[in-house]
C-alpha cells in the first residue's frame, strides 16, 4: 500500500498509526502541502478534493477520507481491532473520533486558514488565534466527553479510533499554541498511546519528509 501524505498532516498521521497498529507495511509518497502539491493534477487525479491522505492499494484503488479508510482497514484487517467492544462503546468511541475529525480539524485546516487570510482580512495574529481557539474549544469538549473514564486508554484496554484521532489533534493544538495542560484525561490517554511504537513512530518529526 502507498500512503500519500505529508509529515504534518494530522489526517495522514491517523493512518500512519492505524497501519502500524495493524502491522501493515506502507510505502510513503510525500505531497508537500505548503508548496500546494495537493492541487497539482497528479494529486487531484488521486483525490479530487485536493487533500491528503490517500491510501493507494496494490491494485491501484485510491481510498480517501481518513475515517473511511480506518473503517476499511478494520473491515479488511480486523485484528487487532481499533474499535472497543460492544455497540454502545463503539458508538461513543466513534462520536469522540468524529468530534475531532468533523468538528475541530476541518475549521483549522490549511485551506481554511489561508482563506481567512486571503478573503476575510485576517492577519497572522488573527489566524493564529482562530487556530488556537478552535482547537482549545474543541478539545475542552472532548475532555468533558471522557473526564469520568478511568485509566489510560479511553474506550478499551487498548487504543481505538479515539486515540488514533486524539494524538494527532493534540499535536496540532500544541503547534497552534494551546495550553493543553488542563486536558488531564486526554493527556493520560495520549501518554498511554505514545508508549506504543505504533504511535511513537507515527509522529511528524519521525517522518522522512519532516522539515
Ligand atoms: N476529512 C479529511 C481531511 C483531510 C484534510 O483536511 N487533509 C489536510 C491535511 S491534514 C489537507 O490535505 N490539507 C490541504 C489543504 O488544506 O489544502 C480526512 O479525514 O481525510
Amino acid at each position: 500500500m502507498r500512503l500519500h501524505g505529508y509529515f504534518r498532516s494530522s489526517a495522514a498521521w491517523r493512518l500512519r498509526i492505524a497501519l502500524a497498529l495493524k502491522g501493515l507495511a506502507r510505502e510513503d509518497v510525500f505531497v508537500h502541502l505548503r508548496r500546494g502539491e495537493q492541487r497539482a493534477p497528479a494529486h487531484l487525479a488521486r483525490n479530487p478534493q485536493g487533500l491528503v491522505p490517500v491510501l493507494e492499494l496494490d491494485d491501484g484503488t485510491m481510498l480517501t477520507q481518513s475515517l473511511a479508510i480506518l473503517d476499511w482497514l478494520e473491515e479488511t484487517h480486523p485484528a487487532p481491532s481499533i474499535l472497543p467492544e460492544g455497540a454502545i462503546e463503539r458508538a461513543r468511541a466513534r462520536a469522540f473520533a468524529l468530534a475531532i475529525a468533523c468538528e475541530i480539524h476541518p475549521v483549522q485546516n490549511l485551506r481554511v486558514l489561508n482563506r481567512l487570510r486571503r478573503e476575510a482580512g485576517f492577519d497572522d495574529a488573527g489566524v493564529a488565534a482562530w487556530a488556537r481557539e478552535t482547537n482549545a474549544e474543541g478539545l475542552a469538549a472532548c475532555e468533558a466527553l471522557v473526564a469520568d473514564r478511568p485509566g489510560g486508554f479511553l474506550f478499551a484496554g487498548r487504543p481505538t479510533i479515539a486515540e488514533i484521532c486524539l494524538v494527532p489533534q493534540l499535536g496540532n493544538a500544541r503547534r497552534f499554541g494551546v495550553d493543553v495542560a488542563r486536558f488531564s484525561r486526554l493527556l493520560a490517554a495520549e501518554a498511554a498511546a505514545l508508549a506504543l511504537p505504533a504511535f511513537a513512530e507515527a509522529a511528524p518529526e519521525r517522518q522522512p519528509d519532516a522539515e
